[in-house]
Order: structure tokens, then C-alpha cells, then sequence
């Protein structure tokens, strides 16, 4: 499953990796993207492994909770 979400805090490449890094470390996540300019984090993964809450839970306590 795919799923993009709105994250205002990334400014920097900085955000963008750790960003990655966060999500990518969850059970479930094939695949993050995230982007600079667009402000946004596209990830692609397992619903029956990890679910929206949870990554929503990540990004927020990693200081890039998602709008
Ligand atoms: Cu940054």
C-alpha cells in the first residue's frame, strides 16, 4: 500500500534523511521517499504489518509529525 503524507518540518536534506531513516527502521516499510520542496513522505508498505497510526506515531516522536 501506498501512502503520502504532509510533513511541514522537513527543510533540509538533514530532515529528509532522518526522515527515511525513521520509517525505514519500522516493520512493514518497503519504502520511504521524502521531499524537500514538496514537504512530503511517500511510503510504501505493509498494512498487515504496520499501520497508518503507527507510522504517524514514528514520524511524531522523531519531531516531524506528519500534518
Ligand atoms: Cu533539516
Amino acid at each position: 500500500m501506498d501512502m503520502t503524507l504532509k510533513v511541514p518540518k522537513i527543510r533540509c536534506d538533514g530532515c529528509v534523511a532522518t526522515v527515511k531513516r525513521t520509517l525505514s527502521a519500522l516493520p512493514g516499510v518497503e519504502r520511504a521517499a521524502a521531499s524537500e520542496q514538496s514537504k512530503e513522505v511517500r511510503i510504501t508498505f505493509d498494512p498487515a504489518r504496520v499501520s497508518e497510526a503507527q507510522l504517524r506515531a514514528s514520524l511524531t516522536s522523531a519531531g516531524y509529525p506528519a500534518a
